[in-house]
């Protein structure tokens, strides 16, 4: 396959409500997406990162240089998908930025030959349960409000977000008054090891998951926490590759796995994670980082693979987005479903990606 152009279209869309974690707070959307043009068709993408590196160290202007400079030169101007990787391999890190290149390529690669990325990858369903992500609240009766209104709309599976001062209580009140409703939180890394023993409070709620604790790169940690709790941790920033999940599991550091395709280097590496997952019988899901409708259509069919038995942080575009850069993804009975189209199965809506277009820059262009 030809590349003949690859763009970059900086996009900025307000978030429907604030969105607040352990490391910052979100009003807007502020990324950019990746347009391929080969000879055979045209790939879209989305960069899953913010402008600042608070949940990874990658962040939109980096992420911009490094695709200028140093990836997209290794992949034109002949590629195919399954090439992305080993072709950028020599680039230390950048897995988001590399995500969003493979993932443009993939796009275009499967279009030409007319598949969805859902079959590409293995799905077996065609719709998969959503869960919700709840942000850190000012207070606990406007979080109940807010819990209250998600589970109205049939979400599957609450997740909270949760920091040192804002985790046992708020548990408690969402439990207390929403019963047993599938329940889960998120720390972003805002814990120590010190903590353990406020931690082990959680126990007796009875969550899902515990999300990402400790620090990134604090594997061992997990595994000590793991040992002195009884809620079972679930690792995110973590894992970055499939090897990482397997040292991972091995080191019993986690019993769960949040897949997130941009944070590992895009999706044909996140089939892996699920592969040595599933070998492991670890159960895996797939998280979200308030993808645009074109981050969030490959994410539902990841979602359609076998191994992802517990439900997502694949929540309907309106939950965060008053008007989406594609056809919104809705919420029916509880699921979303799989796209059906040809490669991400999505793709910008013109004008309306013209309206939320900030600037645009030609990384490639063939002569
Ligand atoms: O840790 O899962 C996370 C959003 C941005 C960055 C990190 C995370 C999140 C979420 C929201 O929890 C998931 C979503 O609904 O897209
Ligand atoms: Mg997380």
């Amino acid at each position: 396959m030809k590349i003949e152009r690859v763009e970059l279209l900086h996009v900025a869309i307000p978030l429907v409500s604030a969105f607040r974690t352990s490391f910052g707070t979100m009003t807007t959307k502020d990324t950019f997406l990746l347009r391929v043009v080969t000879d055979a068709a045209e790939g879209w993408a989305e960069f899953a990162a913010d402008p600042e590196p608070l949940y990874c160290s990658e962040f939109v202007g980096a992420a911009e240089l490094v695709l200028a400079q140093h990836l997209v030169p290794r992949v034109t101007p002949e590629v195919t998908a399954a090439e992305v990787q080993p072709r950028t391999h020599a680039i230390k890190g950048h897995k988001l930025a590399k995500a969003a290149l493979e993932t443009a390529i993939l796009d275009a690669e499967l279009r030409s030959y007319g598949m969805p990325i859902g079959t590409f990858l293995g799905a077996t369903t065609d719709r998969v349960p959503a869960g919700v992500s709840v942000g850190i609240k000012n207070s606990i009766p406007e979080l109940i409000g807010d819990v209250e209104g998600y589970l109205a709309e049939g979400y599957a599976r609450i997740k909270l977000k949760i920091e040192p001062g804002w985790d046992v209580e708020p548990v408690r009140a969402v439990r207390e008054r929403f019963g047993d409703v599938l329940l889960q939180v998120d720390a972003n890394t805002a814990y120590t090891l010190a903590d353990a023993d406020h931690l082990r409070r959680l126990d007796e709620f009875g969550l899902l998951l515990m999300e990402q604790p400790l620090e990134e790169d604090d594997i061992r940690g997990h595994a000590l926490l793991a040992q002195r709790i009884r809620t079972p941790i679930c690792l995110d920033e973590s894992i970055t590759s499939a090897r990482d999940a397997a040292t991972a599991i091995a080191l019993d550091a986690c019993r769960v796995i949040n897949i997130k395709p941009a944070r590992v280097g895009g999706y044909l590496e996140a089939r892996r994670i699920h592969d040595v997952a599933v070998a492991h019988g670890i159960p895996v899901w797939c998280g979200g980082m308030l993808e645009t409708g074109i981050g969030r259509g490959p994410n539902l069919a990841l979602a359609a693979l076998p191994g992802f038995v517990l439900p997502g942080d694949v929540s309907a575009s309106r939950r965060y987005f008053a008007e989406d850069l594609t056809e919104p993804f809705e919420l029916r009975d509880g699921f979303m479903h799989v796209p059906t189209g040809p490669g991400i199965g999505v793709e910008p809506i013109p004008e309306t990606l013209r309206r939320f277009t900030t600037a645009t820059k030609v990384l490639y262009a063939r002569d």
